[in-house]
């Protein structure tokens, strides 16, 4: 089986310090937490920056100041931001974090509307699905396919890549449990309904994170953990930071006898040239 590349979403947009004090706002926090994920295994880290005070930005100057700092960390990890931003944001804002130099080499492409929780719309009409990935394929940045659900996959193909504006094999991230639920089933619906030679990474929000990450893990997948989408090592105990998350998943993979991939093979996988 393929080596396992972690990914390490180590601060999102909407979990706060309130909820785990160790989620990172401020550029020292994201740096720390970027470099225990990336001691622990990770080899990818999706990145969310913040203010200060915890407030979500898109930024490109806040971006330049954090990929920085984690590149002299974390001198070879694969530096990942985020376009969706948070919700309410406009396109143009989320765009920013692809603006940083260098060019980042992936970002990630959301690829459809959803329910975010009580009245809040994260979204991602047809055009904005298209203008990103125009931009992404511009710049010679591998989109990361963040889809929530089937019918985003869907829409990714029809959208974007009937009109040759995806580089095949795509990589996809599936994100179980915010719109759609976080079962087995629904793991293995989504990893069978993507083109074949597609790459893809999973996270279960919340409670689901660790059963999906083994189911992920037993199934040849890539798994994605942190801050951003679970908040806990276990059930009721707070994970210490995102270097703890990376490392239940080394143990998984242990248990399972699947190598974990350094950040050279996770760009060799994901079909990224070497680093220089
Ligand atoms: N914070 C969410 C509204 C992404 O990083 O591309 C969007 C998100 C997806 O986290
Ligand atoms: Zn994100």
């Amino acid at each position: 089986m393929e080596k396992l590349i972690i990914s390490a979403c180590i601060c999102g947009a909407e979990v706060t310090k309130e909820q785990n004090p160790n989620v990172p706002y401020t550029v020292e926090e994201v740096v720390r937490e970027a470099k225990s994920a990336y001691d622990a295994g990770a080899a990818l880290i999706h990145l969310h920056v913040r203010w200060d005070d915890g407030t979500p930005t898109q930024s490109k100057e806040r971006f330049q100041e954090c990929v920085d700092a984690i590149r002299k960390e974390c001198p070879d990890a694969i530096i990942q931001p985020s376009t969706g931003g948070a919700v309410g944001m406009t396109d143009l804002e989320r765009l920013e974090s692809t603006d940083i130099t260098p060019t980042p080499e992936m970002a990630t492409l959301d690829c459809g509307t959803c329910n975010f929780g009580g009245d809040d719309i994260f979204v991602n009409t047809d055009d904005t699905i298209v203008n990103f990935a125009k931009i992404m394929q511009e710049k010679g940045i591998k989109p990361e396919l963040e889809v929530f659900d089937k019918g985003m996959i869907d829409t990714a193909l029809k959208v974007a890549d009937r009109k040759g504006l995806l580089n095949h094999p795509m990589h996809w991230d599936f994100v179980l449990g915010v719109q759609m639920t976080a079962t087995v089933r629904d793991l293995v619906y989504m990893a069978e309904s993507v083109p074949a030679g597609s790459t893809w990474t999973a996270t279960g929000i919340g409670k689901t994170a660790w059963d999906i990450a083994a189911a992920t893990i037993a199934m040849g997948g890539h798994v994605r953990v942190g801050f951003e989408d679970n908040l806990y090592l276990s059930k009721g105990v707070l994970a210490k930071s995102n270097g703890e998350m990376v490392a239940k998943a080394v143990e998984i993979a242990k248990l399972l006898g699947r190598p974990v991939a350094t950040p050279a093979e996770a760009r060799e996988i994901l079909g990224l040239a070497p680093l220089k």
